[in-house]
Parts: C-alpha cells; structure tokens; sequence
C-alpha cells in the first residue's frame, strides 16, 4: 500500500568543509534553526553528524548528548544519530554515539570503498551496534550502500531478531564511488531484492551529487521514502551551489505533493516506523 512520504533530512554530513560549504550548519544554534525550518516544511526525520569547535566532524559525547536535548526540547522531529561518523572514526566511538540515547541510529550494513576512502564496517560491528540497539529501545535505520549489504541485512535479522519497534526501515544510498549508482536500474534491483526481508520492511532513497533527482524520482515511483540534505547534495542544479537544507526540503516536499504523497507528520512517521511518541 502507497503510503504518504517520509523525509528525512540529512543536514550536515562529515565529508564537506565549511570552508567550501559555508552553508552548511555547524554549530549547534544553527543545526537548531535548520531543524525546526525543515520541520516546519515537511521533514520529519533528521540524521545528525555533528562538528567541533574547528568544525571537523566529531563524535564527541557530551555534544552529543546536548545536540540530541537540543532537538528534543525545540522539535518533534525524529532524532537519529549517525553512528557512520567519518570514515576515520573508530569502533568504539561509533558504537559510543550510541549512550546518547537518540530515537533513531544509523547502521551501515557492510564495508565499501567510500571515493578514495574505505568506509569500514565489519560484521562483527555491526553485530554490536544492532543488538545494542535492541537493548536501549533505539531504532535502526539500515544503511545500504551496494546491493550485498540487503544480503548481510537478512543474514543479521535472520541471526539476532528483528530490531527495536520490529519495523525494518532501510536507506538506499546511492552514488557513492565505492557503492552502487544512483540510476533507476539500481534503485528497481534494490527494492526488489528487499522480497527477501520481512514484510512490510519500507526504504527511503538518497542519491549522492548529480544522482538526487533521478534516485528522489525513482524512489517516490517505487513507493519509497526520501532523504534529502546537504550531507549528499550541495548543488541544486548546474552551476548553483544548495543555499539551505530547506531548499532541498522543499523541493523534496513538492515531488511529494506532485507524486500525491505528501509528507507524513513526525507522529504518523513515529508510526511507521516504531519510534515511541516524543518525551517517552
Ligand atoms: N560519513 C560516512 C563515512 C552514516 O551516517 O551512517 C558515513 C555516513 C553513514 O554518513
Ligand atoms: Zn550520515
């Protein structure tokens, strides 16, 4: 059944500089700001990568924890945390991202080449990151970076259960030099390969760079979800650098509207996909 759509929004990211992006929010007021206009327009999700004093991506606790207060306090959008980080950060401190208790957490469900980059993601981790997320109650989103990573998904379910809430959500990200591309061919492969997880399992799709369009058509044509954001996107169009997330936003929400899906709310998305109310 076609439902409404689900927009997450993806505003910061840890592969862009400030320097080259000055767009992109970095400090906490402005992440607050961007979040509560994105929600105002139709997001409902947003997947946090938060920065340092020098703005380098961080995975710092104690910031962590204030960002995730933060969102709380000033919005209802859902909260997850990437638990991705950068490609430099360690174990420990991705499955720490975990104590701060988001309602949501990202987990990447295998090894890719990530541009000149590895983007590693052993088995064992993941293990880790999705038991301990059944224990605390956080909801996963499953990255999916190239088609195997479906099959390392069903092994992981089939093995450990279902996770916390017992809804499977997934991410397609597309484009990624490394992964699979961001064309309509893969998004078709990877919707149909999700025949093998449990019923009902939903997909959102992002595709890197020049891929957003095609991969947001396609994914809305397949009866799945959208992440938008500038962690993927920081050209709106030939020679236009992105000026807001909520530029991407609203253009997400007005393919939406177009396809006849228009966005869920954050309680009807906490429905879908098994986050408790807020102020649980
Ligand atoms: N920054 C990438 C290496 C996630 O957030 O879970 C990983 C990433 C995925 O962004
Ligand atoms: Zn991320």
């Amino acid at each position: 059944m076609t439902t409404g759509t689900l927009i997450t929004v993806a505003p910061t990211g840890a592969e862009s500089a400030k320097a080259e992006v000055p767009a992109l929010p970095v400090t906490l007021d402005e992440l607050l700001l961007t979040a509560k206009e994105c929600e105002a327009l139709g997001a409902a999700v947003i997947h946090v990568h938060i920065r340092d004093d020098e703005v380098r991506p961080t995975l710092d606790q104690g910031r962590l924890r204030e960002t995730v207060a933060a969102l709380r306090e000033g919005t209802d959008l859902i909260v997850q945390l990437s638990s991705g980080g950068a490609v430099t950060d360690p174990e420990a401190d991705r499955l720490a991202v975990l104590d701060a208790v988001p309602d949501m957490a990202s987990c990447t469900m295998g090894t890719l080449n990530f541009g000149d980059d590895v983007f590693l993601n052993r088995w064992e981790f993941i293990v880790d990151l999705h038991t301990r997320m059944q224990e605390r109650g956080i909801v996963p989103e499953y990255e999916i970076f190239d088609l195997g990573h479906l099959t390392a998904l069903q092994r992981l379910l089939g093995k450990y259960g279902l996770p916390a809430g017992g809804h499977v959500h997934v991410d397609f990200v597309m484009g990624v030099p490394g992964g699979m591309p961001g064309t309509t061919s893969a998004l078709v492969a990877a919707h149909q390969a999700l025949r093998d997880l449990p019923e009902g399992t939903t997909f959102s799709a992002t595709g890197i760079g020049r891929s957003t369009i095609p991969v947001m058509l396609a994914s809305l044509s397949a009866g799945g979800h959208l992440r938008v954001g500038m962690e993927d996107t920081v050209t709106y169009a030939k020679g236009r650098p992105v000026e807001s997330n909520m530029q991407l936003v609203a253009r997400a929400v007005g393919f939406a509207q177009l396809a006849q899906r228009p966005p869920l709310t954050t309680a009807e998305a906490r429905g879908l996909l098994g986050v408790p109310a807020a102020g649980r």
